[in-house]
């Protein structure tokens, strides 16, 4: 198990490659398609995980693709299982494990299901050739949250997911998201990280989880969407460098970020202004974004097959950008 688990790590961990999040569950992919006023049935989110996961030479920029149950069982337009299209480019085929969120004891704060049930699951997802899992929590901030409550409940069931996953040879993906929704200042959305990411390594370590062997996917350090006066780039990736040098055990090979509603271009700047810090690094810093690199994409393709060849360079020059950005190589020019 320990070595099928190295492997998947060493698979990727690789400079200058990220993952690409294509985990939306139906009411999500549901929401991106009516942006683009294309109805979503099972056909048209085949059409559209297929712009992204065929585009060419995508494997230069991404390593791993979060996947989604129904995109485990669904073909290219070349009528190849989608998991084996990534295996064939060298791209590391992984899966969305949890099952959403759901009200917590009656309060307006959310915590994430899917434990039931979790091993024969994992089972099935083996044997659909994925290789890693991702679970993800989420935390709003205001006055009185994220609670105390949900931050041990979430950092509970994150560990649990996390040592089953490893029990089955597949490398967890831990991912505790700070809200960006709200009108809260940057120092506010550090408390918060700061208390959620203890919570989840103390958990972590409690279950015994081999911190070696999974990776942490967080939210940046960063000002609320509503706030005024955001913080610029320099504190945004300061702030996130130092929050996560406070809280993550060097142990951890990889963190990759979420975007969390950043627009493509922040979400790029700010993993690039973290690689020129000058400060040394524990972990790879890499990126597993979902709308920051396929938004773009979205908008080009317009579910219309001749914008294909459209919406596949669009999703290239994101990946290809934001691979630049984990070795600080980034420009804001190379946007033009
Ligand atoms: C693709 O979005 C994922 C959540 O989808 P559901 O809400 O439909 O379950 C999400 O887990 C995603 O992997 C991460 O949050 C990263 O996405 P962003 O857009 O924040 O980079």
């Amino acid at each position: 198990m320990g070595e099928e688990l190295k492997k998947t790590i060493k698979d990727m961990v690789v400079v200058g490659k990220g993952i690409l999040a294509a985990d939306e569950s139906v009411g999500t992919a549901t929401k991106r398609l009516a942006s683009i006023g294309v109805e979503s049935t099972e056909e048209t989110r085949r059409q559209y995980r297929n712009v992204m996961l065929t585009a060419p030479e995508i494997e230069k920029y991404i390593c791993g693709v979060i996947l989604f149950e129904e995109t485990l069982h669904q073909k290219s337009n070349n009528s190849i299982l989608f998991p084996e299209v990534l295996r064939k480019k060298g791209i590391v085929p992984g899966i969305k494990v949890d099952q959403g969120l759901a009200d917590f004891n009656g309060s307006a704060e959310q915590y994430t299901k899917g434990l039931e049930g979790l091993r024969n699951r994992l089972e099935e997802y083996k044997k659909a050739g994925t290789r890693f899992t991702k679970w993800r929590a989420v935390y709003s901030v205001s006055e009185n949250t994220p609670s105390e409550k949900l931050i041990a409940r979430n950092a509970a069931d994150l560990a649990k997911y996390a040592k089953i996953c490893q029990e089955h040879g597949l490398v967890p993906i831990v991912e505790p998201e700070v809200l960006i929704d709200g009108t809260h200042s940057i120092d506010e959305c550090y408390k918060a990280t700061e208390k959620v990411l203890k919570a989840v390594f103390d958990s972590l370590k409690k279950e015994n989880v081999m911190l070696e062997l999974s990776i942490l996917k967080p939210s940046m350090v960063i000002s609320g969407k509503e706030a005024q006066n955001r913080a610029g780039v320099d504190e945004v990736a300061g702030k996130t460098v130092k929050c996560l040098k406070a809280t993550v055990p060097a142990g951890l090979p990889s963190i990759n970020f979420l975007s969390g509603g950043q627009t493509p271009q922040e979400a790029t700047a700010h993993l690039n202004r973290m690689h020129t810090l000058g400060e040394k690094l524990p972990w790879y810093i890499s990126f597993s974004y979902a709308r920051a690199l396929q938004d773009p994409a979205l908008k080009a393709w317009k579910g219309r097959e001749e914008n294909v060849p459209a919406a596949q360079k669009a999703f290239l020059k994101r990946a290809r950008l934001n691979s630049l950005a984990t070795m600080g190589k980034y420009a804001e020019e190379m946007e033009n």
